[in-house]
């Protein structure tokens, strides 16, 4: 996978693409990561890549031109890449998205500024992504969200493959506590059947929880939840006994 970004601001991605697991995995090369300046596509002497707005108005508008030659350099070392752009306008991005476009050859996200975008330049866009309604100063911020959501779902990036799996979201619900040593901490005891052995009980244990905490926090998301029988009895049971449903 190789990740393209058209940005006005690339040093906003630096550190955060060394840090941590994304680091890491770009160091053995598990993706491909790319950072493109817009400004280097704007024409000489002045490299203007916005505008003031047709109608008036406040604010500015990025131009279309340098936007269309960078796509250009930058299609024709990936022409099968999917071109994403961030705008709040577009499409709330989920786990889902996030699966679909793991399976891409490459994605180039272009990271929109000031108060937009010159309408003509989503014509040539394959999707649009917003990551939540509240309002940033950039579409660099989703652009890293998605890069982030994306590559650790690549092969090899988290090293335990069971991880990108088994957290929240992955079958749609959210995950189950955990803890770890001391077995007793500020009062609250560490529950008795994670420290049983018994792995069936703690799996039992584990599936109740998770459904428990979605019920209690995000309720919608069981409509669209993968759910056995037994999940669906579990619920049902949780729902009867709200007495039981505080921590
Ligand atoms: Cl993609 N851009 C901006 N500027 N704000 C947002 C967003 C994107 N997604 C949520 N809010």
């Amino acid at each position: 996978m190789k990740f393209d970004v058209l940005t006005l601001f690339p040093a906003f991605f630096e550190s955060p693409l060394q840090a941590g697991v994304l680091g890491k995995a770009l160091e053995k090369q598990l993706f491909h990561m790319a950072i493109h300046n817009l400004r280097g596509w704007a024409e000489a002497p002045h490299f203007v890549v916005d505008d003031a707005p047709y109608g008036g108005g406040g604010g500015m508008v990025m131009k279309p031109e340098p936007i269309r030659r960078a796509l250009d350099a930058i299609r024709r070392e990936a022409p099968r890449s999917r071109l994403l752009l961030m705008t709040p306008q577009g499409r709330a991005f989920r786990q889902r998205d996030a699966v679909g476009l793991s399976r891409e050859e490459g994605l180039i996200l272009l990271c929109g500024r000031y108060e937009g975008i010159d309408e003509r330049v989503r014509a040539w866009v394959d999707d649009e992504y917003s990551i939540g309604d509240y309002v940033l100063t950039g579409g660099e911020y989703a652009a890293l969200v998605i890069i982030d959501a994306v590559a650790r779902l690549l092969p090899g990036v988290l090293g335990n493959e069971l991880s990108a799996g088994e957290d929240s979201f992955g079958d749609g619900l959210l995950e189950y506590p955990h803890y770890t040593r001391p077995a007793e901490f500020d009062g609250i005891r560490v529950p008795e059947v994670l420290q049983s052995g018994n792995h069936a009980e703690i799996a039992r244990w584990r599936r109740r929880e998770r459904l428990r905490r979605t019920l209690e926090r995000r309720p919608e998301l069981l409509d669209e939840a993968a759910l056995s029988t037994g999940d669906r009895r579990l619920l049902a049971e949780l729902r009867n006994r709200p007495e039981e449903k505080k921590e």
